[in-house]
């Protein structure tokens, strides 16, 4: 590429850059610099551009439009030419993925690892990782930050970062050179070993940390964990030098993953991260977790995802809503209209938030509610619902069933609401009453359950339940009969009672 084209005609000739026959290279980001600045050099320095990429110099496909306003530090630095400097521009990072997308992507199933029927996003599964680093914060910083660096590379699951097994292997290193001062050794990335935050000690002796340093990019290196792991996340760690470790922490990344160690699926990139100002100005933070799962939704399953597990459903008045799939969870339900549970269909309310439904359940399916918030039907009819699941949080007010028997599973839920015209009230697991919530008066009395009639065996569960009462300035009690149970209530220290 000439430095500029003499005796060229065009205002803004382009230039070509020619890597070889057979060459190619692997990029994500670009930058330039300007020349020294000096005399008119300030004056044609680029502040728009188009990158463009080619395979055969004929067809050339656009990568990048980007731009660059002049600035003060692009005036002369100096009347003389030894005096001026050259600036960086960019890196102007292209084509990576935004970590903030919810884009879902498809994952072979053999990647995924056991759930439940209803998840819709299962854990992750694989022995060989492939961490490959494109870019890192501060390529420009000068030599020692020309490279990568952590402490620790780590795979997360449930909100914990797990440790690797004793078959890891001491990673391999592909397109780089390790360093290997001041205790820089590959097998730190798996070590398990990660300094607490505020280790005063390792703080203190930051020039011999625990560190792993790659030094040319793009490199990557191979993890074999020796066995199966199954993860939902990822996170570095960071080391304790904080001068060129913060220039050395990834920008841009790409995690690999395979089960065999030679054919490798992506999972994840990240094109631009910025960490926070907690993780430069501390030794040894956590960078990420860097949730996985719900990027690939399991679709060889019996969920499915159509609405947001927590997205609140508000169905009017004359609307139906189907649900078609074998299970679905949604957010809070509200509105007047229909919810269709198709033939042995699971719709589960996500009570996250509270919410009060005055529509129609029709169909023949299981209306489940989970959750921490509080479900509230008013005057629903929940003729579709053969069975009422409350597997969390806890449903209030009126609902009637059209004379349906009707099975209620309490999985960890509670009911506070008065349902009625239920032909056999079935009861399974371990029955909790939400009782209600009242400031103003001395006693009071639900009738949560109306049946046709409630079997023995169902009495005696009812009979049995537990009150969630987080006042407790009430004393709570339940009437059984074969057909109703009623609870009530008298606020405690309004009665004396004298034998
Ligand atoms: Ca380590
Ligand atoms: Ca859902």
């Amino acid at each position: 590429m000439p430095k500029w084209a003499d005796g060229n005609t065009e205002t803004y000739p382009s230039a070509t850059i020619d890597v070889g026959e057979n060459n190619t290279v692997t990029f994500s980001s670009y930058r330039w610099y300007s020349p020294h600045n000096h005399g008119a050099d300030k004056d044609r320095l680029p502040t728009r551009w188009k990158i463009e990429i080619s395979t055969d110099n004929v067809v050339w496909q656009t990568c990048d439009v980007s731009a660059c306003g002049w600035t003060t530090e692009d005036q002369a630095k100096s009347s003389s030419w030894t005096g001026a400097n050259s600036v960086p521009r960019g890196p102007f990072v292209m084509g990576a993925a935004d970590a903030s997308a919810s884009s879902l992507y498809t994952l072979n199933s053999s990647y995924f690892a056991g759930g439940t029927e209803r998840d819709t996003y299962r854990p992750l599964k694989a022995r060989y990782f492939r961490l490959r680093v494109y870019e890192t914060q501060r390529p420009d910083a000068g030599a020692n930050a020309w490279g990568w660096q952590m402490a620790e590379f780590s795979l997360w699951k449930d909100g914990k970062r797990l440790l690797w097994p004793i078959t890891t292997a001491e990673p391999v290193l592909e397109g780089s050179t390790l360093l290997t001062s001041h205790n820089s050794a590959l097998t730190n990335l798996v070590n398990n070993i990660v300094w607490a935050e505020g280790d005063a000690d390792l703080k203190d002796n930051w020039p011999d940390p625990e560190r792993t340093v790659v030094q040319r990019l793009p490199s990557y290196v191979d993890i074999d964990a020796g066995q199966e792991i199954e993860f939902d996340a990822y996170s570095f760690t960071t080391t304790g030098n904080p001068g060129n470790q913060n220039d050395r922490l990834p920008k841009s990344w790409r995690l690999a993953i395979s089960s065999d160690g030679s054919a490798f699926t992506p999972i994840d990139d990240v094109g631009a991260y910025v960490p926070p100002a907690e993780v430069l100005a501390t030794p040894y933070q956590t960078v990420g977790p860097f949730p996985l799962s719900a990027k690939f939704p399991y679709l060889d399953t019996y969920a499915a995802n159509s609405i947001g597990d927590a997205s609140p459903v508000a169905i009017s008045n004359n609307a139906t809503l189907k649900i078609d799939a074998d299970y679905e969870k949604f957010g809070p339900l509200s509105g007047a209209g229909v919810l269709d549970l198709v033939w042995n269909a699971v719709g589960e309310i996500n009570a996250c938030a509270p919410a009060t439904f005055s529509g129609s359940v029709t169909g023949e399916g299981t209306l489940a509610v989970c959750g921490d918030s509080v479900q509230t039907f008013d005057g629903a009819t929940l003729s579709g619902a053969k069975t009422l699941e409350l597997n969390g949080g806890a449903i209030a007010g009126t609902a009637s069933f059209g004379g349906n028997d009707v099975t209620v599973a309490f999985n960890g839920g509670a009911t506070g609401a008065a349902l009625s015209g239920i032909g056999t009230l079935t009861v399974t697991g371990d029955v909790k009453y939400a009782v209600p919530d009242i400031t103003e008066i001395e006693s009071c009395s639900v009738t949560l359950f109306t049946a046709a009639e409630i079997p023995a065996a169902s009495q005696e569960l009812l009979e049995a339940g537990e009150f969630v009462d987080a006042s407790r300035k009430w004393n709570w009690g339940v009437t059984v009969t074969g057909t109703t149970v009623t609870l009530y209530g008298n606020k405690r220290g309004t009665a004396l009672m004298i034998r």
